[in-house]
């Protein structure tokens, strides 16, 4: 009943019309499927993504060779093992591998198996996803990080900055603060329609108008949220994602304007920015081998919640120097940046016990698949970071979270942010 009969992938497309990997894990009577995303502004000790580089007719983007990995040598080793016992067949995995970064077989390969085993495991035992992970009862359900402007590598207006979002601080529940979301996002549209540019959107689904100052970005949405009628820094807070990796330049950034300017004036230039603007989160303020700035910035900018993404990778070394190098006091997590549902368990542990917020978030490259609504309620995480309220990839999580707070009811509470 429980034991894997086969695995079976295929070539599917993600949210920018790119080739990914669906697998499909069958037991006896049941089956589950899983697609891998894909990021953009991906950093260096990522996992590593496997695609057919020479193959012309995809432009060197498809993915058959994994899809045939899964199809053979993966289904194969798996094939009567219990879908109950994810630890192992994540380990098996791994080891098949047997790289550090994945490059053999490939993360997108083994993630998208990974995450179809245990969507299977949790549809034998009849019981929701979120169930199944590290927390057993009082669920509670994450912030939205939600993207309202897209720029970086997300988009091509030139915005230095690659993520503009917002945070409903005081929503009391999940449908609260995807009203407040609303409300935000059709302001702001309004006001750049009013400014005459373009109200469409990016790959996050946040808008993308041709505006290329970050203040100026930030202007709009301080003005969007008092037009909602709401306290910019106390009901919403403004939070950024940085993605400094494509900012960096010979130990300078040009992340407040385009001159490279030093660590500490970037630093200062920051502290400006959160005064003015009340931002509460800052996400990869600085590149990912530049431990230094990352501890200066975290002495000398207190009360901001500074993220690790491109810094850590979901990976567990990582953060652990980083946690000894005082780096951070939060992390974001992705899935595919380290490959295995077990690994990101881990890495989510760690960070809990080390008293950091856990961010569940999507990848720019998305698609229809829901598991990180789940992840997020199911480790306590206390935010999801998902895009906008835009394109069907992103509002999927949103709706999902939403399908999860009516399931456990009135009483379900947010998880608090410290
Ligand atoms: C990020 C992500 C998701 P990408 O930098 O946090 O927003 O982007 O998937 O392109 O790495
Ligand atoms: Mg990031």
């Amino acid at each position: 009943m429980n034991k894997i009969q086969k695995i079976k992938a295929r070539q599917v497309f993600d949210s920018r019309g790119n080739p990914t990997i669906e697998a499909e894990v069958y037991s006896k009577n049941f089956s589950a499927s899983a697609i891998c995303p894909s990021g953009a502004s991906t950093g260096t000790f990522e996992a590593f993504e496997k695609r057919d580089k020479n193959n012309k007719k995809y432009l060197g983007k498809s993915v058959f060779g994994v899809v045939n990995l899964v199809n053979t040598k993966i289904s194969k080793k798996l094939k009567g093992f219990n879908v109950h016992d994810q630890e192992r067949i994540d380990t098996i995995l791994i080891n098949l591998d047997g790289t550090k970064q994945k490059t053999s077989l490939g993360a997108n390969a083994i993630l998208a198996v990974s995450m179809a085993v245990k969507k299977l495991s949790a549809k034998i035992k009849k019981v929701p996803l979120y169930k199944t992970f590290l927390v057993k009862n009082n669920f509670k359900l994450p912030y939205p990080l939600m993207n309202i402007i897209n720029g970086g590598a997300h988009a091509n207006n030139g915005l230095r900055i690659q993520e503009f979002m917002i945070r409903p601080d005081k929503a009391k529940n999940f449908t609260e603060a995807m009203q407040i979301c609303f409300i935000v996002i059709n302001n702001l549209r309004n006001l750049i329609k009013k400014k005459g540019l373009s109200t469409s959107v990016g790959d996050e689904g946040g808008f993308a108008p041709m505006i290329n100052s970050n203040e100026e970005a930030l202007n709009l949405i301080v003005d969007a949220i008092k037009k909602s009628g709401l306290k910019n820094g106390k009901d919403v807070s403004i939070c950024l994602d940085v993605a400094a990796n494509e900012l960096y330049k010979k130990k300078k950034y040009s992340i407040h304007s385009k001159k490279f300017i030093s660590i500490e004036q970037s630093i200062k230039k920051y502290k400006k920015i959160i005064d003015k603007y009340k931002i509460k989160s800052i996400e990869d303020p600085f590149a990912e081998n530049d431990w230094i700035s990352w501890n200066k910035i975290m002495k000398k900018i207190k009360n901001v919640q500074i993220v690790g993404d491109d810094l850590y990778v979901t990976n567990l070394e990582r953060l652990k120097k980083g946690f000894l190098n005082n780096s951070s006091n939060s992390i974001l997590i992705k899935l595919n940046q380290i490959g295995t549902v077990s690994e990101t368990l881990e890495v989510i542990k760690f960070a809990q016990i080390i008293g950091f917020n856990t961010i569940i978030s999507h990848r720019s490259g998305d698609s229809e698949d829901t598991f990180i609504s789940d992840l997020a309620v199911g480790t306590n995480s206390n935010q999801i970071k998902t895009g906008s309220l835009a394109r069907s990839e992103r509002v999927a999580k949103y709706n999902q979270l939403l399908r999860i707070e009516e399931q456990l009811g009135k009483k379900i509470k947010m998880n608090k942010i410290h």
